[in-house]
């Protein structure tokens, strides 16, 4: 179905109550919905937000309600339900404000679909934590046509009017754009992969632990290309924006080797609290890199605020002791070189941002190994550490 038909049938059915105002987290599965929208409005307050975190686009679509009385679209993966939890239930629900507001959730790991295994749990419970919620919803495949569209709006409209959710479920390939694209704008020139490939040069045998999405798949085949095992690193398959409190609490309990963080911006956006969390630590032998490419760029390139952050500065006013912002391989090894020697007399946690192109090989695999082999690995390669 094409994006443009959905909105419209929406606002038709909804007496255009809904369809101007978007805001959410992208998703590759709709990544043909956030085409949609950045070539519509781009980023603009008033009409389409990329939030840090699903939660997040909740409360921004609390606040669009409260003040014009229309209905919100907020959009999102299905990994992104855990963090719309505790919004939903605790200030849009009816037994408490009550407010109106459509989802739209890309269905990763839909039941008999392949898909890693970070997706297959929360794709099994999609549907039923949406009726956990009291959200109501509708399944949408590439076969839908408008007036299914219309018959749910139909019944979801009585639902909307007395201050509840809904949502629509879309199936893989559901959607498709073919409109104008946005251009997008990365924070920098360095190739990604390369900056991994450097990190693991300097890094030896530290443990590794890095981001949910193309960053992790990237350190998999590097580690595999070299011929190395892959038990130094843990790869956040899920669970986006928490790789560095993970990181942090290994560094706690293993201090006789530095740890490494390799996070996105996207992610280290979502949950940015970790970051006054691991400087409050003093965690001397934290290294904290977050590769900055501006853009959620494993899911379409999407931008994120990051583009324009001051990562570094922002790092030092959470109380790291060391920060430095790269923007060209020229320094990468020797900063990285400084940054384990730092680590390593425990003067850390110490960052690093690296700006980075938004692009990735197009033959980029996924990690061979399961999730489990990779935590018993990665659990018996720390004990080993001296
Ligand atoms: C809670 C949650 N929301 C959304 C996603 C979908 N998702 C996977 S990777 C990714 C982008 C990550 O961006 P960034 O950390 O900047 O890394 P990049 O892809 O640019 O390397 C997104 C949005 C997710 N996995 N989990």
């Amino acid at each position: 179905m094409k994006v443009e038909s959905f909105l419209q049938m929406i606002e038709k059915s909804s007496e255009g109550a809904a369809g101007e105002y978007f805001t959410g987290v992208p998703d590759s599965l709709l990544a043909p919905f956030c085409e949609y929208l950045l070539g519509a409005y781009g980023i603009d307050p008033k009409h389409h937000l990329i939030a840090a975190n699903e939660g997040n686009a909740v409360g921004l679509a609390a606040g669009y309600h409260l003040s014009t009385s229309k209905i919100p679209i907020v959009y999102m993966q299905n990994s992104g339900e855990g963090n719309i939890v505790n919004p939903v239930a605790s200030l849009m629900n009816d037994k408490v404000y009550g407010i109106p507001c459509i989802f739209i959730v890309g269905w990763r790991g839909e039941p008999g679909v392949h898909d890693e295994p970070q997706h297959v749990y929360q794709g099994e419970i999609t549907c039923s934590l949406l009726d956990l919620l009291d959200i109501s919803w509708e399944v949408i495949s590439a076969e839908t046509t408008e007036a299914e569209i219309e018959a749910a709006m139909k019944r979801f409209l009585p639902l909307l009017k007395t201050g509840k959710q809904v949502a629509f479920v879309i199936k893989k390939k559901a959607f498709s754009y073919d409109g104008p694209k946005k251009e997008k704008t990365a924070a920098g020139t360095l190739i990604r992969e390369e900056a991994i490939r450097s990190i693991t040069k300097v890094s030896g045998g530290d443990p590794i632990v890095s981001t949910t999405g193309k960053a992790s798949r990237e350190l998999f085949e590097i580690r595999t290309a070299a011929g190395e095992d892959h038990e130094k690193d843990f790869l956040t398959v899920g669970s986006m924006g928490h790789c560095s409190s993970i990181a942090l609490s290994i560094a706690t309990f293993r201090p006789e080797s530095p740890v490494w963080i390799i996070d996105g911006d996207g992610a280290a956006l979502m949950h940015m609290g970790a970051m006054p969390v691991i400087a409050s630590c003093k965690t001397g032998n934290l290294i904290h890199i977050v590769l900055n490419n501006g853009a959620h760029a494993t899911v379409g390139g999407q931008p994120t605020v990051a583009g324009d952050l001051k990562l570094a500065d922002l790092a030092r006013d959470c109380g790291y002791p060391y920060a430095v912002s790269l923007d060209s391989g020229e320094q990468l090894e020797v900063e990285l070189e400084k940054a384990r020697a730092l680590a390593a007399q425990n003067k850390g946690p110490v960052f690093m941002e690296i700006k980075c192109g938004i692009g990735a090989r197009d033959d980029l695999g996924r990690p061979t190994t399961s999730a489990e082999d990779n935590k018993i690995a990665f659990m018996k390669y720390l004990q080993s550490i001296e």
